[in-house]
């Protein structure tokens, strides 16, 4: 993302934290407008959420019964006759630890052995009077032992340490030597929080944690994705050189998730034709697993679909596929990604955008902003906030932001303090171009919509579903700003 191909090639000097506290411009009635739509969104989303909440209690009633058949904690006795640390089973996924309430014996030591049922990474950590014990990262269904030191009776607080899991409810208690309370002490599961009102923080430490979080805003982390990928030309056709890799990839500040990328970023290289081109995409497989890639809402020849077993064989680790075909579709926003165990591919990144250009754009600046959920959590091109890219324009610019969604769950994007233009879908311009200030985007959408600036300021963006966004430390995940300077 942040690649500028419009008309301005820099962008201005301007510092989010300048406007962070005492002189934001505020759109006549904004708070009003806010309040409104904060219970437009709440109605709209309510019968999903009715839902949402009916499958995460069955989900939690069969892992707890699961769970509870083998929580028992055992002591075996050991060959000299010690015993042996009890063990303790623990199921985490997203996003609940499970049992709630993990029982334990006094005063002998303790392996918690985790297993990741969720699709996305997660850890354990336990805070004991000698500091905080965590596990490492957990990969999807992969397995995890914690060793605990003996601890006195008395109630330890647990949690997943990956950022923004703890707020979205991944927190448990261990009961040591107590015989009570043998079931789950909440309900855990999506947006059930930490059962704690503002999870157990002061006023003081809240508003901290939210300056702490926001001030960091632009973060700087490893890793830039979407940028624009120069084609090599041959006999009039352009050539687009992709290799598909795994990669550390920083999420945000410190969070470093095992990604698949193309060219080692997330998202992959931004490919911009123009119709009537002639294209060629070669793709290397350095991954440990096979791969194709699909070209989402581009009109391409069948054999170029991408479909393993359908219209190609997988690509396998160490072999090259050519893709080549001529670019029929009108300008606008497209997509490439794998089509091979996708669940995982896809959510580790590998994924980008595929733009056919304009050829009179009727925008000052352009950006594309790619959005993400899964093993990376919940990401903006890639990054979690603040680690994510701001959008920046000049007052008066006409700013076109092209917006596709690579997850797997609705996400409805907000900007504030502006009604943007939608002015196409999936890459056709609507015929009726119409404004919005919410924009729900399901995955494999695209959106291309246009921003006036006319509003001086820092202008938050960012996904309307608040679990994906803000918890009591502040704001993480699908949170960038627009902003707009002299
Ligand atoms: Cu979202």
């Amino acid at each position: 993302m942040q690649t500028r191909t419009g008309i301005k090639e820099t962008a201005p000097e301007v510092s989010p934290r300048s406007n962070g506290h005492a002189e934001r411009p505020v759109a006549p009635g904004t708070g009003a407008r806010l309040s409104r739509e904060l219970g437009a969104a709440f109605y709209r989303t309510f019968p999903y959420l009715i839902l949402l909440i009916g499958l995460g209690i069955l989900a939690m009633v069969g892992l707890w019964a699961r769970a509870a058949a083998s929580n028992d904690a055992t002591t075996a006795p050991s060959a000299n006759g010690a015993a042996a640390p009890a063990a303790v089973q623990i199921m985490v996924s997203d996003f609940a630890i499970t049992p709630a309430t993990i029982q334990a014996p006094a005063s002998t030591a303790v392996v918690l052995h985790v297993t990741n049922r969720g699709p996305s990474p997660h850890a354990l950590a336990v805070q004991t009077p000698g500091g905080i014990v965590q596990t490492g990262q957990i990969d999807a269904n992969a397995t995890a032992d914690l060793n605990l030191p003996a601890l006195d009776p008395g109630q330890y607080e647990v949690w997943c340490p990956i950022a923004g899991h703890k707020e979205l409810g991944m927190v448990a208690t261990l009961a040591v030597g107590s015989a009570s309370g043998s079931g789950p002490a909440g309900t855990p599961g999506m947006g059930a929080g930490s059962g704690r009102i503002g999870d157990g923080m002061t006023a003081e430490q809240m508003a901290r944690a939210h300056e702490q979080s926001t001030v960091a805003f632009p973060a700087v982390t490893d890793g830039l994705g979407g940028q624009v990928l120069k084609p090599a030309v041959e006999g009039g056709v352009k050539v687009f050189h992709v290799t598909a890799e795994q990669v550390q990839w920083e999420v945000s500040p410190g969070q470093i998730v095992t990604a698949f990328t193309y060219d080692g970023a997330v998202p992959g290289p931004q490919i911009r034709v123009h119709r009537g081109d002639r294209v060629r995409i070669v793709l290397d497989n350095e991954l440990p697993q096979p791969t194709t890639i699909h070209f989402h809402g581009v009109t391409v020849p069948n054999e170029d679909d991408g479909v393993p077993y359908i219209t190609q064989d997988p690509v396998m680790p160490g072999q090259t596929f050519v893709y080549q075909f001529r670019v029929v579709d009108p300008p606008g926003t497209y997509m490439y990604h794998s089509h091979f165990n996708s669940t995982e591919q896809v959510g580790r990144g590998l994924y980008g955008a595929f733009v056919v250009e304009a050829r009179h754009p009727a925008w000052d600046e352009e950006y594309t902003v790619v959005l993400g959920d899964g093993p990376l959590g919940y990401t903006l091109d890639g990054k979690s906030f603040p680690a994510t890219s701001p959008l920046t324009a000049h007052l008066g610019d006409r700013v076109l932001m092209r917006l596709s969604n690579m997850g797997n769950m609705l996400h409805p994007m907000h900007l504030h303090g502006y009604h943007f233009q939608v002015l196409a879908q999936d890459g056709s311009p609507l015929e009726q171009p119409y404004d919005a200030d919410t924009l729900v985007i399901a995955p494999g959408e695209t959106y291309d919509v246009l921003v006036h600036a006319t509003h001086l300021g820092v202008w938050a963006f960012h996904c309307h579903i608040l679990s994906h966004v803000e918890g009591p430390q502040g704001m993480f995940g699908m949170v960038t700003a627009l902003i707009v300077a002299k």
